[in-house]
């Protein structure tokens, strides 16, 4: 540590404190879980040895069976990514004209509509769980809306009885994109039990991943069906091909990471719930700053550690908080900033007009996602708080 006069006021006397040393090497917002090298070798050894790539091959059926089994669901697919089965779960659903979504989230989300022709209109978000808030949702129904497509953004599941109820009152489906949820649960329930459809993704940055890879739930066996056919390019034998499907089949060599990465699951999320309570802890008494919290009925992802930024309290905003972290070799990021209403292709849409998203453009300007994942272990969090707390002039 180096020692710095701290800024005081003019006339103030000047304080002196230690400046937290840099890490030596890159400290990123995730970390993917590794499996031990030779356990992986023995699962290619039987890829090999079948000489089975893809195509629901035994690794792939082998995955879905303990992904049934933890999530207490009756079907599983898995996908070569979360994107493309957000895009199938849209088909399958057969949504059209107008969706309702959040702006606060990934690309993906909106994205996943346009793919399918459909037009994402962007409501509200809760301002204490930032996800789609209901009441936003009604007075956005058009005789063109078909769905409702909500994001549980960092695990945080959303109001799915409201969403439900205006969903049945309007006859919509209802999609959850739950690409940061595995593992969440309400009241005991798997967050996978709710809506039509919920997307899991499995891609490396995530706590459970293949690599790249995701996964849908639903409940109804005539969806699930459908989704296994447009997962497949449509076949439905060798010589029928009954809907224009396309390719998001799972490979057995993703299929193999994810059966060990399983195994680590339990684990990583202990680690994930150590360091997040040091973090909770460090940065209690750091004016301006919050936790971001999720309720004690709901059973955390441990996906990532977020904290709200406020500027009206805090000695420095979100942005030099970002960016002052680089020096110390510290590579937060801004999950979720710009929102997506802001995206130069959705932008002009006209519930893209800001003054409609007053509560997502505040949690756009506030957030941060620290780093997380079990590597960085309870000295490393604590290093990351020290950082903070020289910036944020706490120290
Ligand atoms: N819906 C939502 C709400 C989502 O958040 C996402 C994806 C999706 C849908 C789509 O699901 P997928 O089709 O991806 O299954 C990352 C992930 O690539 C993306 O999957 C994720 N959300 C998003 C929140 O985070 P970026 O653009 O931040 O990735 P990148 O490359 O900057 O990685 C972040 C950090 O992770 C890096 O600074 C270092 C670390 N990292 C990353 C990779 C790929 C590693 O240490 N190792 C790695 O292999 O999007």
């Amino acid at each position: 540590m180096k020692t710095v006069a701290a800024v005081g006021e003019a006339g103030a006397s000047v304080r002196w404190r230690k400046e937290p040393d840099a890490f030596q090497k890159p400290v990123y917002v995730t970390r993917p879980l590794l499996p031990n090298l030779d356990n992986f070798k023995d699962h290619l050894s039987d890829i090999w040895e079948a000489g089975w790539l893809s195509n629901s091959g035994s690794k792939a059926r082998a995955l879905e069976a303990e992904l049934r089994d933890r999530l207490r669901a009756p079907q599983v697919s898995l996908f070569n990514n979360g994107t493309i089965a957000l895009i199938v779960a849209a088909q399958a659903l057969k949504l059209s004209g107008e969706v309702i979504t959040t702006p606060f989230t990934f690309p993906a989300t909106p994205h996943v509509l346009s793919w399918n022709n459909v037009t994402p209109v962007f409501a509200d978000i809760d301002p204490e769980t930032f996800t789609l808030d209901p009441a936003c949702i009604e007075p956005l129904i058009t005789s063109r809306t078909t769905g409702i497509l909500a994001v549980h953004v960092y695990g945080m599941p959303c109001n799915v009885h409201a969403i439900q109820e205006v969903a049945d009152a309007y006859g919509l489906k209802v999609i959850y994109d739950g690409a940061h949820a595995f593992g969440s649960e309400i009241d005991g329930q798997p967050i996978t039990n709710f809506g039509d459809a919920t997307m899991l993704s499995f891609h490396a940055t995530k706590l459970f991943h293949t690599a790249e890879g995701g996964a849908l739930v639903v409940r109804d066996p005539h969806l699930h069906k459908r989704i296994e056919l447009l997962k497949n390019f449509g076949i439905k034998n060798e010589f029928q091909v009954t809907m224009p499907g396309i390719n998001g089949k799972m490979n057995e060599i993703q299929a193999a990471l994810g059966l060990l990465t399983l195994e680590m699951v339990e684990g990583e999320r202990r680690a994930r719930a150590a360091i997040g309570a040091v973090y909770r802890e460090r940065l209690a008494g750091i004016s301006g700053l919050q936790p971001f919290e999720l309720p004690t009925n709901v059973r955390n992802s441990q996906q990532y550690f977020i904290i709200r930024i406020k500027k009206e309290a805090a000695s420095v905003d979100r942005d030099t908080l970002y960016e002052r972290l680089k020096q110390y070799n510290i590579f937060a990021r801004k999950y979720f900033y710009p929102l997506c209403s802001d995206y130069s292709c959705y932008r002009s849409l006209p519930s893209s007009n800001p003054a409609s998203l007053p509560v997502a453009h505040q949690a756009s300007s506030e957030v941060l996602s620290l780093p997380f994942f079990g590597e960085l272990g309870v000295d490393g969090a604590n290093r990351v708080c020290d950082a903070i707390d020289f910036i944020m002039g706490s120290a």
